[in-house]
C-alpha cells in the first residue's frame, strides 16, 4: 500500500491505484468524460487532470498511478478554471439541440459536467450556432444502431469497446485534426460495416451519439391498425433493468409494474419471452443429448444472441454446425404465437402483430433475417428496446414506480425459474443442464443451482459437469473477445462439450438497449451483477425451476408439437446460418 496526500487529506491505498480512484476512497469526485472503468483509459479528454506536487505537468488521475509520499490537488482556481474552458471547447463543438436528444437532461454526461462546472454559453455559442444550423454531418441510421457524428465528441469509448472488448473493430477515428469523426471503414453505413449490432458503443457514449435505430412510430402504426390484434413478449433481462428509467435503484425487479404498464399501452396480450427460453431449453437439451449419443458435432454452441451469430458468420464460419439450430427464444415465441396461438383464438397469422421489448439492438437485426419466418410470415414484427418502451411509458403519463403488480396473460406467459436465468451470462447453460441432468439420469436431479457457471467478473467460466456417468466439457463466455478467445482454442483442437456464449458483456443484462447508466455509475457499481441479482433472485422465489416441468411447455408438446426435435418443432423453432 502507498500513503499519499489528495486535497490536504491523507489517503492509505493498494499502490495499483490511480488518483481518481484514491480520490473517490476520501469522498473527492474527480469529474472524467472519456474515462470508463475497463472500456477506456487512455485520458484523452483532459477533463480529470490534477496537480502533483513535483510534476512539471498536469497529470490525467485516470491513468497516473499514486506513489507513496505523492501530494495531489484536485480542485485548485487554476484547475476549476481549466476544467471549464476545455469543458466549452468541447461544447463549442457540440450541436444545442438537447430538447430533441433521447439520451435527455439527465442522461448526457456532457450536458450533466457542463450544469455542474457553470460553463458559460456566451464563451462558445457563436460556434456553436454555426454547428447547429449546418448539422453538417450525415446521420447514420442503421437497422440496429443510430449513429450522429454532430454530437460525437470524439471520447473514444466507443472504439475501445468496439476494438478491444468487443474485438469486431467496426468504428475507428477517421481524418486527422478538426476533421476527426468517429467511422466505419470509407466512412460506410454501419449496416456495410462488419458491425455485430450488439450496441455496446451505444452503452458507453456519454452523449446521444449512438442510439438504437428508433422503432416508436411503426409502433405507434401497428397499434392504432384496428385489424391487428398486437401481443407482446418482454426478454428477461427488462425486468431486472426498466425500473432504471424511472429512478428505481439498480437491481430493482418490476416485472409486476412492467406487465401493468405495458397493458395500458393497448397491448391485446402480455407475453413473457421467458416462457419460450424454456421452450428453447427442451429444443436444445435435445439437441445436445442427440449430439452426445449419436456422435453429432460438438461442441454444441448456443445461438440466442444474434450478435454472437453475426460474429460468428463472418468471423468462424468454419464453426456454423457447432451452433445450436434453435432459433432465439423471442423467434420461438412468435413462431408459436402466429401458429399454436393463431389457431387457438381463431385468427389468422398476418392479423397478428408480435412486438418484443428486449434489452438488445441486435434483435432489431435478427427480427429482419430473413431466415426467421414461418411460411413467408415472419416471427417478430417488431423488436423496441427496453429505452424506447421506457420512452413509451413516459409518454403516457404513466407513474411507473406506484403502479400495482399484473400478471402475464396465459398461456404463453407462464415460465420457471431456468427461463428468467437467461438474462444472465452462464443463465442459458445452466438452465440446460438443469433439464439436461433429469433426462440422462430418469429422475428429478437435486443439482439446480450451477453456481460454477455463473458470475460476471470472469468472461470466461469453464466446468466439468458430471451427470450420471457422463463428464461435460463446458464454458460460458460473455463479451465476444472472450468468446473469439474461446472460439480460437476450439478451432485448434481443444475439446468442449457444450458452449454458451453471449455477445454482451454479462449477458443481456448488460444488452445495448438497457438503460445507460453514466461513467459516474459505472465506475463503481457493476451495473451486469446487480441486474443479475435480481434474475437469480426470481428464479430462487419460482417454484418451478427446470424448464421440463413448465406445464404450459408440456401442455404445448402435448397438444401440438408432439417430441422435442419432432418435424414441427423443426418447421416452427429451428433455423440455419449462413457464412
Ligand atoms: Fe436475451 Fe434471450 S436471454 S437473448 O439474452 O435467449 O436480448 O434477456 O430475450 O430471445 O429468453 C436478449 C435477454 C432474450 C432471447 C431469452
Amino acid at each position: 500500500r502507498v500513503q499519499l496526500t489528495i486535497d490536504g487529506m491523507d489517503v492509505n491505498v493498494p499502490e495499483d491505484y490511480t488518483i481518481l480512484k484514491a480520490a473517490k476512497e476520501v469522498n473527492i469526485k474527480i469529474p472524467t468524460l472519456c474515462f470508463l472503468k475497463d472500456v477506456c483509459e487512455i485520458g484523452c479528454c483532459r477533463m480529470c487532470l490534477v496537480e502533483v506536487e513535483g510534476m512539471k505537468n498536469w497529470q490525467a488521475s485516470c491513468v497516473q498511478k499514486v506513489a507513496d509520499g505523492m501530494v495531489v490537488k484536485t480542485h485548485t482556481p487554476d484547475i476549476l478554471n481549466f476544467r471549464k474552458k476545455n469543458l466549452e471547447l468541447i461544447l463549442s463543438n457540440h450541436p444545442a439541440m438537447c430538447q430533441s436528444c433521447n439520451r435527455g437532461s439527465t442522461g448526457c454526461e456532457l450536458k450533466t459536467l457542463a450544469n455542474t462546472m457553470d460553463t458559460e454559453f456566451a464563451n462558445y455559442a457563436i460556434n456553436q450556432e454555426v454547428i447547429t444550423a449546418n448539422q453538417v454531418m450525415e446521420v447514420d441510421d442503421g437497422i440496429s444502431i443510430m449513429r450522429d457524428p454532430n454530437r460525437c465528441i470524439l471520447c473514444r469509448r466507443c472504439i475501445s469497446i468496439c476494438h478491444n472488448v468487443q474485438t469486431v473493430g467496426a468504428i475507428d477515428v477517421i481524418n486527422r485534426g478538426f476533421s476527426t469523426v468517429v467511422g466505419t471503414t470509407f466512412n460506410r453505413p454501419i449496416d456495410e460495416s462488419r458491425c455485430v449490432n450488439c450496441g455496446q458503443c451505444i452503452n458507453v457514449c456519454p452523449t446521444g451519439a449512438l442510439q438504437e435505430h428508433s422503432n416508436m412510430d411503426d409502433f405507434w402504426e401497428i397499434l392504432k391498425d384496428p385489424d391487428r390484434f398486437v401481443i407482446v413478449q418482454t426478454a428477461p433481462a427488462v425486468r431486472a433493468a426498466l425500473g432504471e428509467e424511472f429512478d428505481m435503484p439498480i437491481g430493482t425487479d418490476v416485472t409486476g409494474k412492467m406487465v401493468t404498464a405495458l397493458r395500458m399501452l393497448g397491448f391485446d396480450k402480455v407475453f413473457d419471452t421467458d416462457t419460450a427460453a424454456d421452450l428453447t431449453i427442451m429444443e436444445e437439451g435435445t439437441e445436445l443429448i442427440k449430439r452426445i449419443q449419436n456422435g453429432g458435432k460438438l461442441p454444441l454452441i448456443t445461438s440466442c444472441s444474434p450478435g454472437w451469430i453475426k460474429f460468428c458468420e463472418h468471423n468462424f464460419p468454419d464453426m456454423l454446425d457447432n451452433l445450436s439450430s434453435c432459433k432465439s427464444p423471442h423467434e420461438m415465441l412468435g413462431a408459436v404465437i402466429k401458429s399454436y396461438y393463431a389457431e387457438k383464438i381463431g385468427k389468422d397469422p398476418s392479423q397478428i402483430a408480435v412486438i418484443s421489448i428486449m434489452p438488445c439492438t441486435a434483435k432489431k437485426y435478427e427480427a429482419q433475417r430473413e431466415e426467421l419466418n414461418v411460411d413467408g410470415q415472419q416471427d417478430v414484427d417488431l423488436v423496441l428496446t427496453t429505452r424506447e418502451v421506457a420512452r413509451m411509458i413516459q409518454a403516457f403519463g404513466i407513474d411507473f414506480p406506484a403502479l400495482p403488480d399484473g400478471e402475464f396473460d396465459n398461456p404463453l406467459g407462464i415460465s420457471t425459474g431456468a427461463g428468467t436465468i437467461f438474462g444472465a451470462s452462464g443463465g442459458v447453460m445452466e438452465a440446460a443442464l438443469r433439464t439436461v441432468a433429469d433426462v440422462l439420469t430418469g429422475m428429478s436431479s437435486d443439482s439446480i443451482d450451477y453456481m460454477q457457471v455463473r458470475g460476471q467478473e470472469e468472461g470466461l467460466k469453464e466446468a466439468e459437469i458430471t451427470i450420471g456417468d457422463i463428464t461435460l466439457k463446458a464454458a460460458a463466455a460473455h463479451g465476444l473477445g472472450n468468446a473469439r478467445a474461446l472460439m480460437e482454442r476450439v478451432r485448434s483442437g481443444e475439446h468442449f462439450d457444450f458452449i454458451e456464449v453471449m455477445a454482451c458483456p454479462g449477458g443481456c443484462v448488460n444488452g445495448g438497449g438497457q438503460p445507460q447508466q453514466p461513467s459516474s455509475v459505472r465506475n463503481w457499481v457493476n451495473v451486469g451483477e446487480e441486474r443479475a441479482k435480481a434474475l437469480y433472485r426470481s428464479d430462487h422465489e419460482n417454484f418451478i425451476r427446470k424448464s421440463h416441468k413448465n406445464p404450459v411447455i408440456k401442455e404445448l408438446y402435448k397438444e401440438y408439437l408432439g417430441e422435442p426435435g419432432s418435424e414441427k418443432a423443426h418447421k416452427l423453432l429451428h433455423t440455419h446460418y449462413h457464412p
